[in-house]
């Protein structure tokens, strides 16, 4: 038997986060907690694999009156299963002091009945969900964050750390397969879910986004409204052979972040959502606590990088709980080229 995982001797993800622990990565009760918020996944794996069979799919609230969150979005009936579904699992653990959602106005300290933990969840509990009833793949994201107060409930501000404090960051792709990617400073890593066994087995150690790239993400219906860098960017990027990049690129856009991340960290490319006329006033569309900052720790971990087109998204300081930023991420030479337009137009403007 071998002492530790490896590709001839695939482990499960228990057995990676024991590991994990053993090497001195992570505290048994963040371990802990990564598996509350794996086994939360499975769980809601699950319910959007039910479809329509469920009675899952289509808008929360009452037929006509959609229940609208705090980013002013319809929530689906499964945005709110599986906010339910992570507060649930989180709430008894002990290893939290308190959790924030995408889908909730404020963050919530943990109910006084529990012990508390010494760390802060952040999730986006169903992302790309106006995805879920064309059947196409949507994800949950993650990020855990330390809390030191001693006796006191958590409240906003405490959340209110850069992204380079993130102790785990991950995602759970729910696709034709089930894929929990993870990080927890060490590399970051995908374990696939055997639904058969019901656990989440470790499939790529290590993963590695290739450097360079030839195919970009972005929704092109926006054109209009990029600032001149994006526009100029974007613009080279078609041009192809015909222009100063001297190569052509494919685009891809699936409008869930989950499907178009775990799509760069399998085979490279760079994904953007950058500032336009339309979210200009509210600082782009995606957001920096729930999406972006998850999103730049894996990213990074796995040999890739991150930024706003001006800036490390990880150094960004958060100003408030659902603050919205543009996003760069992927390919590392290929972020860099992007936000080289960026400073090159920020010189002469
Ligand atoms: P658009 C989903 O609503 C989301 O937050 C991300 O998952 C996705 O990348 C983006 O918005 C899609 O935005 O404007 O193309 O619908």
């Amino acid at each position: 038997m071998s002492l530790s995982c490896n590709d001839a001797q695939p482990c499960s993800l228990t057995r990676f986060l024991i590991e994990e622990q053993r090497a001195g990565h992570i505290e048994p009760d963040l371990r802990l907690l990564i598996e509350v918020v794996a086994r939360a996944c499975k769980r809601i794996s699950i319910a959007v694999g039910k479809g329509a069979l469920g009675g899952v799919l289509g808008e929360a609230g009452l037929p006509g009156a959609a229940s609208m969150n705090v980013q002013g979005e319809a929530q689906k009936k499964l945005d709110v299963i599986a906010n339910d579904v992570l507060m649930e699992a989180n709430a008894w653990g002990g290893h939290l002091a308190g959790l924030a959602s995408e889908e909730m106005d404020h963050s919530q300290p943990i109910p006084d009945e529990f012990p508390r933990g010494r760390y802060l969840l952040l999730f986006d509990p169903l992302d790309g969900s106006s995805n879920i009833d064309v059947n196409v793949s949507v994800g949950t994201i993650f990020s855990v964050l330390p809390y030191a107060k001693q006796g006191q409930d958590p409240v906003d501000a405490d959340y209110l750390q850069p992204g380079t404090a993130q102790l785990a960051a991950g995602y759970c792709v729910y696709g034709p397969q089930t894929t929990l990617v993870l990080t927890v400073g060490h590399g970051t890593h995908a374990f696939t879910l055997d639904r058969e066994v019901g656990s989440f087995v470790l499939t790529t150690r290590n993963i590695r986004i290739p450097e360079q790239t030839a195919e970009f993400a972005v929704n092109m219906s926006n054109q209009r409204h990029w600032q001149p860098p994006m526009q100029a960017y974007v613009g080279d990027l078609l041009a192809g052979k015909t222009g100063p990049r001297g190569k052509d690129f494919n685009m891809r856009w699936v409008a869930s972040m989950v499907a178009d991340v775990h799509r760069i960290m399998t085979r490279g490319g760079i994904f953007s959502y950058p500032l336009d006329a339309k979210n200009e006033a509210k600082g782009g569309k995606l957001r920096l606590m729930y999406e972006a900052n998850p999103m730049a720790f894996l990213v990074e971990q796995a040999g890739g990088a991150a930024t706003t087109g001006r800036q490390r998204m990880l150094e960004v300081r958060p100003a408030d709980l659902h603050q919205r930023v543009p996003v760069f991420l992927g390919s590392k030479g290929e972020v860099e080229e992007a936000g080289r337009y960026h400073r090159e137009h920020d010189a002469t403007a």
